[in-house]
């Protein structure tokens, strides 16, 4: 059969992601990071809007009310580069404030292409930023930036808003910032968005919304999965379930099949059957403590150095300085 035989490197990670996940013993799973093709980064940009999830909102309303006393904090001259850069909306507040003082360089790293495009459309209209992006994962597009694109004396300030870190487990996400200081300098900086801690009722209000646009944005996985590995999920086969997890303090995402059922993946060449009431766990959000966020950045080598929290939405930006 030789129908698929040409596949790009990306539908060939993306199979074999699929296949890993869902023959797992126990309890099945999908790497979060699939949810984001260009349907999904659409729905996610909707669920930013909706009144139960507040946390875009109170990120970008610390930007916008903080950036100048977050950029006054910083050794000039920077460059900066963003993990994960979304629409490019927030980030808006910091450029203005750093194009007011310094001619400056925005290096956005970012895996969908339609994200990167909507933030440089987004973001082009500012004085003194020139934009030149990345379509990388983070860590690879992060050393670029470091090794290809700093000029001599530059600082590098690098952006993880969005509490995108809280897709990671604890132990992880102490790992992936010491990844990123591995790759800084002594005094580059992190701005480090993170969703708090708060209670249950509120979080799965934000992750089960009246709307269904969340349902949405999880079971396009499946249908993602549909389109481009040639598999028959039945959409309607399928519920979207948001649960609290307390032992990780986390927001878990699980789609579960309403019935005994087998799935075709005819890309990955795999036959998958699932129980009546078996889920595929799909995304977690993990939501931190302001004091666990001063722990987490010294124990991946940065100092905390100034932190502003949202009071409607509980929600923390911390600075950290590479150490
Ligand atoms: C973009 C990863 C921060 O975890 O809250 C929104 C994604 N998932 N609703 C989050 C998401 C369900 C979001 N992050």
């Amino acid at each position: 059969m030789f129908v698929h035989a040409i596949t790009s490197d990306l539908t060939y990670e993306f199979s074999s992601d699929v296949r890993a996940g869902l023959t797992r013993p126990g309890q099945k799973e999908l790497p979060s990071k699939y949810l984001y093709d260009d349907v999904g980064s659409a729905l996610f940009e909707v669920i930013s809007h909706l009144p139960e999830y507040g946390l875009t909102r109170a990120d970008e309303r610390l930007l916008q009310r903080h950036a100048s006393d977050i950029v006054d904090r910083l050794a000039m001259p920077v460059a900066v580069a963003e993990l994960g850069s979304g629409s490019g909306k927030k980030t808006r507040w910091l450029l203005k404030a750093l194009g007011r003082r310094q001619r400056t360089f925005y290096y956005p790293v970012e895996i969908s292409r339609s994200a990167l495009a909507m933030c440089e459309r987004e973001l082009r209209d500012i004085d003194s930023i020139s934009i030149v992006g990345f379509e990388r994962e983070y860590l690879d597009g992060l050393r670029q930036v470091a090794t290809e694109y700093r000029k001599y004396g530059q600082r590098l300030f690098v952006l993880f808003l969005g509490s995108t870190i809280g897709n990671f487990d604890r132990p992880a996400a102490v790992k992936f910032l010491a990844e990123v200081r591995r790759i800084l300098e002594p005094g580059d900086s992190l701005l480090l968005g993170t969703d708090l801690e708060k209670p249950s009722t509120r979080l799965l209000a934000a992750y089960d919304d009246e709307l269904g646009v969340t349902a949405a944005f999880n079971l396009n996985l499946l249908a993602r999965i549909n389109r481009e590995l040639d598999a028959n999920f039945d959409l309607g086969q399928f519920s979207h379930e948001a649960r609290i997890n307390h032992e990780a303090r986390s927001v878990e995402m699980h789609l579960r099949s309403n019935r005994r059922q087998t799935v075709s993946i005819a890309v990955a060449g795999l036959d998958v059957e699932f129980r009546e009431g078996e889920t595929i766990w799909t995304e977690s959000s993990h939501k931190y403590s302001t004091k666990e966020i001063f722990q987490m950045a010294r124990a991946a080598s940065f100092c905390c150095e100034a932190q502003w929290i949202d009071e409607e939405w509980p929600f923390a930006e911390s600075l950290l300085i590479a150490e």
